[in-house]
């Protein structure tokens, strides 16, 4: 059987698990939010398919809107499970541009943080460029609406999209999540950092709080706080962990 029928089966299946991975607050050192991220275990394929594969392939067949509802609802459920367990924190979920386009998109946002007992801050969203300058004006009011409610929207992997910065501007957006390549090679060459610490400069400057992405050394950690980065996600912290992982890791953080 084809990757894509089997990828129509997994959802009725239960085959989805997301995974929560921390950001944490640069100057204080405590996790402040964390990113939902999917994995597939396909009951009858063996292997775990990477969401690099699934997700396009979902987008296409529009399967990621079904997909999309399951990962809304199951972020909100693991936020108020939190809460009960005295764990405050912020879930921000990915969304993929065919699901923004569907009209009841935001009103479902909506009535699902409501049904779990969620204010607007509980939950954030994740888009990338593209989708942003992409959106449409029904799309972008939307965005404002959600903003002005206090939803925190970030930019995700900034600067490999389209980046113009003048476009920045515009969007009703908290936080920039600098895409993980521009901190690979920085500080130690020159242009990476250069680009780095632009991408920081022009985000502070509208206001914006700075995600960085892709934080593997205490090198690259020690940099972002000089830059005055505000959060930073990654390996060096804790991979996307399950939830009993996430946990522990918040109980020796906290
Ligand atoms: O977790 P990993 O880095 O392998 O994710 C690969 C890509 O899949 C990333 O770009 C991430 O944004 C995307 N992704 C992960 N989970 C979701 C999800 O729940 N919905 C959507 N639309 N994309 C996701
Ligand atoms: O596109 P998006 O930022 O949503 O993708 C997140 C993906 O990045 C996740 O699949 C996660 O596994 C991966 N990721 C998270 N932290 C690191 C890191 O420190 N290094 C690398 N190489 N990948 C990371
Ligand atoms: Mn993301
Ligand atoms: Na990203």
């Amino acid at each position: 059987r084809t990757l894509s029928a089997q990828l129509h089966e997994s959802l009725v299946n239960n085959e989805f698990e997301l995974l929560y991975q921390p950001q944490f607050d640069l100057m204080t050192g405590t996790i402040t939010a964390c990113e939902a991220l999917l994995r597939w275990h396909p009951a009858h394929g063996g292997e775990n398919v990477s969401p690099a594969v699934f997700i396009p392939l979902a987008e296409r067949t529009d399967l990621i809107v079904q997909i999309g509802r399951w990962v809304m609802q199951q972020a909100c459920g693991q936020v108020k499970r939190w809460q009960k367990k005295g764990i405050n924190l912020r879930v921000d979920i990915n969304v993929s541009a065919r699901e923004l386009v569907e009209p009841d998109y935001f009103a479902r946002l909506d009535a699902c943080r409501l049904s779990h007992g969620l204010t607007p801050q509980d939950i954030g969203i994740e888009l990338t460029e593209n989708i942003l300058i992409k959106a449409d004006n029904d799309v972008l009011e939307a965005l404002k609406q959600q903003r002005q409610k206090g939803v925190e929207i970030s930019i995700d992997d900034f600067g490999v999209g389209y980046s113009s910065l003048s476009y920045l501007r515009q969007f009703p957006v908290s936080h920039l999540k600098i895409d993980r390549t521009f901190l690979k090679d920085a500080p130690s060459k020159a242009y990476d950092s250069a680009l780095m610490e632009a991408i920081v400069n022009v985000g502070h400057k509208l206001d914006l709080l700075i995600v960085a992405e892709g934080v593997e050394t205490e090198e690259q950690a020690r940099y972002c706080k000089e830059l005055k980065v505000e959060y930073a996600q990654g390996y060096l912290f804790a991979k996307p962990l399950t939830v009993d992982a996430f946990e522990a890791l918040f109980a020796k953080t906290s």
